[in-house]
C-alpha cells in the first residue's frame, strides 16, 4: 500500500526532473533575463532538499496532537517569497510594491506555521492573519503590479505577466481550503491525503511556474530575433 512516504518520493523525483529541466532553459532564454530566470531553478531546487528530508523522515513536529511538517513550511517561507518576487522584477514594480509582495507572502506562511501549531481559536485567529496576508498579496498582483507590468512592458510580456499570476492565484488558493481540512483544522482530510494534494501542487506550481516562463521567453526571443528588436532587458 502506498504510504505517506511514497508521496514524498515522487514530490522528490518531481523537484529533481522539473529543477534539471529548468536548469537546462537557463542557456535558451534570452541574456538579460538570465539573471531573473535564476529564481525560477532555485524554487524547486531549494524544494529539492525539503523532499529529501521529508523523505528521510526528518522535520515532522508535533503540533498538539497532530503531526505539522515543519520542513514543508521552511520550503515556502523561502521559496514562495522567491515567487512572487518574481512576478514583481517580471512586471518592473516598484521596490515599495515589491517589498510588500515578499513581506506579506513571508507573513503568510508564518501564520498558517503559527496556526498549525497551536490549538482552539487561537489557531484559526493565526489562520485568518495568514489569510489576510494573502489577500493583501493577491491584491497588489491584481492592482499595483499589474498596473506597472502594463504600463511598462510589450503586449507579449504583461500578457505573460497575467497568465503566471493567475496561474499563482488559483493553485496557490488550494492551500489554505488543504490546511482548513486537514488536521491543523477540522480534520476532515487524513494526513496522507493531505498530503497527496500538497505534493501534486506542490510540484505543479514550482516546476509549472518556471515552464511557463521558460516555454514564454523562448517564443519572444524567437518572435524578437525575427524582427529584429530587442527584449526589455533585466
Ligand atoms: C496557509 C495557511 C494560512 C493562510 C494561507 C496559507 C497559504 C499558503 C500558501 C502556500 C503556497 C505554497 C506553495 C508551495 C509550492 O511549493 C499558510 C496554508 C493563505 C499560499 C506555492
Amino acid at each position: 500500500m502506498a504510504t505517506i512516504t511514497t508521496w514524498f518520493t515522487l514530490g522528490l523525483l518531481g523537484e529533481l526532473l522539473g529543477t534539471a529541466l529548468l536548469a537546462y532553459g537557463y542557456r535558451l532564454v534570452p541574456e538579460a533575463t538570465r539573471k531573473r530566470y535564476l529564481l525560477l531553478v532555485a524554487i524547486p531546487g531549494i524544494a529539492i532538499f525539503a523532499y529529501l528530508l521529508l523523505v528521510l523522515g526528518i522535520g515532522a513536529i508535533d503540533g498538539g496532537g497532530h503531526t505539522v511538517y515543519v520542513v514543508r513550511y521552511v520550503d515556502w517561507l523561502l521559496t514562495t517569497p522567491i515567487n512572487v518576487l518574481y512576478l514583481g522584477l517580471l512586471a518592473n514594480a516598484n521596490r515599495e510594491a515589491i517589498g510588500k509582495l515578499v513581506g506579506l507572502q513571508a507573513l503568510t506562511i508564518v501564520f498558517g506555521f503559527a496556526g498549525a501549531v497551536a490549538s482552539g481559536a487561537l489557531a484559526y485567529a493565526l489562520f485568518a492573519l495568514g489569510a489576510a496576508a494573502f489577500a493583501g498579496v493577491v491584491y497588489l498582483l491584481y492592482y499595483d503590479v499589474a498596473d506597472a507590468a502594463v504600463a511598462s512592458l510589450s503586449d507579449v510580456e504583461a500578457s505573460l505577466y497575467r497568465t503566471l499570476r493567475n496561474f499563482v492565484v488559483v493553485l496557490w488558493s488550494v492551500y489554505p481550503v488543504v490546511w482548513l481540512l486537514g488536521a491543523a483544522g477540522v480534520g476532515l482530510m487524513d494526513v496522507e491525503t493531505a498530503s497527496l494534494v500538497i505534493v501534486y501542487l506542490d510540484v505543479v506550481t514550482k516546476v509549472g511556474f518556471g515552464i511557463i516562463a521558460l516555454n514564454a521567453w523562448l517564443t519572444i526571443d524567437s518572435v524578437t530575433t525575427a524582427d529584429g528588436s530587442s527584449v526589455a532587458a533585466d
